[in-house]
């Protein structure tokens, strides 16, 4: 162990903590912008310089390793004095428009500001001015991601999280220096015309308002207050989980219930269970499994439910597309299933034909879901997808009091009830687990075969794998990096029968919608919450789901039937 002294007071890290975490261990609060737990340190914004004892100049505290015995000083009159001169230098550069901010209230700079009362440093800006460079500097062209390099502050966090450091897809990177070093794209393009898979991952670490998700809550709570349409929402599972961290209650605290109420209280007619059409896709995702296994063709199957990873498999892999299930995602079937089947035409009036049809939301984790809503074959079935981000920022514009919400909310029927398979969807390995206990089933093979695979759980980047007897070797990809390595070489075709991948390390827990936060350990606990879910089930496998069952029986007819195919299936474009 390691024994430093920060502004006095002792404290002992492990050999190889920085003095961010020294200091961090000690109670002591340093400034960051363009920290984060996740990435390599960079000490791009120098708002971290601490003096240290033996130092001549100040040393970043997120990059500078502790030394035994080290006296550290984080808040001399010289230090704070060249934290305000630099905030200075970026609020020069930067918009002053935090009324008009997608992330007005989760900004870091503007929180950094806010806490020195630094608002004198902002450049005045007179009324109705508007910068042409301003304009420009904006990119709208994505459906899932919006840039705005006018509130770039150069931490450089996006280019390390879209590049080598996670996703390895090199979208952003640095070009110029000095002033005009800036992220961009290759050769400057907009987003949607380069090989960004929407993922989000680069809004989920961005510290400012330079990267969002493109919002769509205005709309949704417009189209909620005019109340023409019968509503209907539909929530991800991973979202119930991380929704808790916008409102400042423990991470994995499950807020299922909770939410259900808050959705009712901003305006929804219907609150449905993403959950639900879980375990419809499992129904018909195990059994295209064992029509190719019984066929012989179009193994392995890869998982279809991930848009990053249906998005990269189009952009960089047009091959592969015969082997992607054609199984829709939760998210489209439970659209198309709200707006478009007899089952819930049969709920009363409110869907009566004649009427408009119903105005469908999703809250999911993802900003690649917004880009799947508008595929071509599948537009239509939702009509906005929010993130949890989103949806936290409409529960509090509305007041509404998230955190002390009594946990009593009940989804509606028929669409609500779902088994712990489906829970277990929004981490990685989930998809593939579900699916394994219900194609097992389907072939009679799951007499002695358990119900939980370790094997494929876990949050760390890179493949697993698993045997399950009866079926074959399956395998999940954490992360489209970990996709990407396997599909380098070609043992996968033979190795397995079906492969999960999901874009996002984690899974949709770890989605590019999800709360931003700076907990090491946060995949870990929000995947527990979902496992927990789970292990609570009174039901944990979709085949037992009472509402599939019904709708099977009412108007499917059977998984992979005709009638299945035409609202629950679609098809791929190279
Ligand atoms: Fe997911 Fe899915 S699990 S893709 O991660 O298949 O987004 O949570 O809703 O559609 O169910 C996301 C999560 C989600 C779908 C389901
Ligand atoms: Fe890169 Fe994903 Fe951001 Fe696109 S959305 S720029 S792929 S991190």
């Amino acid at each position: 162990m390691i024994a430093v002294r920060v502004n006095g007071r002792h404290v002992t890290v492990e050999e190889g903590a920085t003095l961010l975490d020294a200091a961090r261990a000690a109670g002591v609060h340093i400034p960051t912008l363009c920290h984060h737990p996740g990435l390599p340190a960079h000490a791009a914004c120098r708002m971290c310089l601490v003096e240290v004892s033996g130092e001549h100049d100040p040393q970043p505290a997120c990059r500078t390793q502790a030394r035994d015995g080290a006296r550290v000083e984080t808040d001399t009159d010289a230090l704070q004095a060249f934290r305000r001169a630099d905030a200075q230098w970026l609020l020069a550069r930067h918009p002053n428009d935090c009324m008009r901010c997608e992330i007005d209230g989760a900004c870091q700079l503007q929180t950094l500001v806010r806490e020195n009362q630094w608002e004198d440093l902002w450049p005045k800006i007179p009324a109705g001015t508007v910068d042409a460079e301003d304009v420009l500097s904006k990119d709208h062209t994505s459906p899932s991601i919006w840039r705005d390099l006018s509130k770039c502050i150069e931490c450089g966090l996006c280019a390390d999280v879209c590049g080598e450091s996670v996703q390895e897809q090199f979208v952003i990177g640095f070009a110029g220096r000095g002033f005009d070093r800036r992220p961009v794209t290759v050769f400057d393009a907009p987003l949607r015309e380069t090989s960004c898979i929407s993922c989000g991952q680069c809004t989920l670490v961005c510290p400012v308002g330079a990267l969002i998700e493109a919002p769509h809550w205005h709309e949704v709570l417009q189209t909620l207050g005019a109340h023409r349409r019968v509503s209907v929402v539909q929530v991800a599972p991973a979202t119930r989980v991380a929704i808790s961290e916008e409102f400042g209650l423990t991470p994995g605290t499950v807020s299922t219930r909770r939410l259900i109420n808050a959705l009712r209280q901003l305006g929804f007619d219907y609150v449905f269970d993403t959950n639900f059409a879980a375990d419809l896709t499992i129904m018909e995702e195990g059994s295209e499994l064992l029509a190719r296994l019984e066929a012989g063709t179009g193994l392995p199957l890869f998982t279809s439910c991930c848009p990053g990873w249906v998005n990269w498999v189009e952009l960089n892999r047009p091959d592969l597309l015969p082997h992607l299930s054609t199984t829709k995602s939760p998210q489209q079937m439970h659209g198309a299933i709200a707006k478009r089947s007899g089952f819930v035409r049969s709920l009363g009036a409110d869907f009566a034909e004649g009427r408009a049809e119903p105005y469908v939301v999703s809250v999911m984790p993802c900003t690649a879901k917004k880009d799947e809503a508008r595929r071509p074959g599948q537009s239509g079935d939702v009509d906005h997808v929010l993130t949890t981000r989103e949806l936290a920022r409409m529960i509090r514009s509305r007041g509404i009091p998230f955190a002390a919400l009594s946990d009593d909310g009940q989804f509606d029927s028929p669409l609500g009830e779902s088994t712990g398979a489906a829970q277990i969807f929004g981490a990685s390995g989930g998809v593939m687990e579900a699916m394994v206990r219900t194609a097992a089933h389907l072939k009679g093979a799951d007499h002695d075969l358990p119900l939980e695979w370790e094997a494929l759980r876990g949050v760390g980047q890179g493949i697993k794998t698993a045997t399950i007897p009866g079926v074959g070797t399956v395998a999940v990809c954490n992360g489209i990096a970990s996709a990407q390595h396997m599909l380098e070489g070609e043992g996968w075709r033979s190795a397995y029968v079906a492969v999960e991948v999901m874009a996002c390390v984690g899974g949709c827990l770890g989605g590019g919608g999800e709360p931003k936060s700076m907990d090491p350990h946060i995949l870990r606990k929000r995947a527990a919450a979902i496992y927990a879910v789970d292990a609570d089930a009174p039901r944990r496998r979709s085949y037992e789901n009472g509402d599939v069952q019904a709708l099977y029986a009412s108007e499917l007819q059977s998984p992979n039937s005709p009638a299945a195919h035409r609202l629950l299936h679609t098809c791929y474009a190279p």
